[in-house]
């Protein structure tokens, strides 16, 4: 049994006629699209990927949280989106499609490149108002343009807090290592939010990223929160099928130990994104991509119960 179990992929808006995803509390939907890179492209190939490599996760109970996600969710299939229209027509129309989903259920949406997360927090935040923001990653994401053009997969967060759909006091960054300028890197500090870095993190994991895990669930409390998590947060060892890998990033139990530990915070919606098969070995990067989208899923659940 896989997440795309329920999947009637690339119907348009026949998702809204399904009922083994309407009765659903939660939802995947994929957001093929790539068009927005700085390098690699790739990322539109990254729901399908996740989906098939999710097939061993789902039969079972999550060890920790004791419980499987097949009888709360279903798949909405993948987003029918442009593929040649200007960036600002693909966001609208990511936006248009995730606020009809998130209207009826706590979504995690499977990328695609890191600019579709801009759209969902304008569909996240019309709901929720401003949001809390927990985002890995290994780049900051808060250039101000994209190398000359206004917007891209690196400018979103920038993009979000200048448009008040973050609360930057309430947006915390993980895994940062990637070169830039100082204000590009410190943006989201400079806000007043909070950044750990890879560095940071190094050798920190279990009992030892705790405190890391108190000072963040004490900043942003029981604020909505969104967590976008860019595959390419781990270490290329880890998930070397992405568009702009980093060495020196955190290792899978690392994340898993986050993830796990920032269950209780009030999430609204999660993605998880920049997973570009072609770069992929293994299948290494899918299913860890799966299982990290699994583990929020199943601490969503435990949660309701
Ligand atoms: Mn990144």
């Amino acid at each position: 049994m896989s997440l795309g179990e329920f999947a009637y992929a690339n119907n348009g808006n026949r998702f809204l006629a399904s009922a083994p995803l309407q009765a659903q509390r939660f939802a995947v939907a994929g957001v093929p699209f790539d068009g927005a890179v700085t390098n690699r492209p790739g990322a539109r190939f990254g729901p399908q990927e996740i989906r098939r490599a999710s097939l061993m996760l789902c039969d079972g109970l999550h060890p920790l949280f004791e419980v499987s996600p097949m009888r709360h969710m279903g798949d909405a299939g993948d987003m029918r989106l442009p593929n040649a229209s200007p960036l600002t027509e693909v966001r609208a129309q990511i936006q248009a499609q995730a606020a009809v989903l998130m209207a009826r259920h706590h979504c995690v949406f499977l990328g695609g490149d890191h600019s579709v997360t801009l759209a969902l927090l304008r569909a996240a935040k019309a709901q929720h108002g401003p949001l809390a923001l927990v985002h890995f990653d290994a780049h900051c994401d808060t250039w101000q343009d994209h190398f000359g053009e206004p917007s891209g997969h690196g400018t979103w967060t920038y993009e979000a807090i200048q448009e008040g759909l973050v609360s930057p006091q309430h947006a915390v960054q993980i895994g940062l290592r990637s070169s830039g300028e100082r204000a590009a890197r410190e943006y989201v500090q400079d806000q007043g939010g909070m950044i750990f870095t890879a560095r940071q993190l190094r050798g920190l994991d279990g009992a030892a990223l705790q405190p890391v895990v108190q000072s963040i669930a004490q900043r942003l409390g029981q604020r909505p929160c969104y967590l976008t998590l860019d595959i390419d947060c781990l270490d290329p060892a880890f998930a070397p099928g992405t568009g702009t890998p980093e060495p020196g990033g955190l290792s899978s139990s690392q994340v898993l130990t986050l993830l796990e530990s920032l269950a209780g915070l009030n999430m609204v919606g999660m993605d998880c994104v920049e997973v570009a098969p072609a770069y992929d070995h293994a299948e290494l990067t899918s299913n860890v991509a799966a299982t990290l989208v699994w583990t929020y899923l199943c601490g969503q659940i435990a949660k309701s119960f």
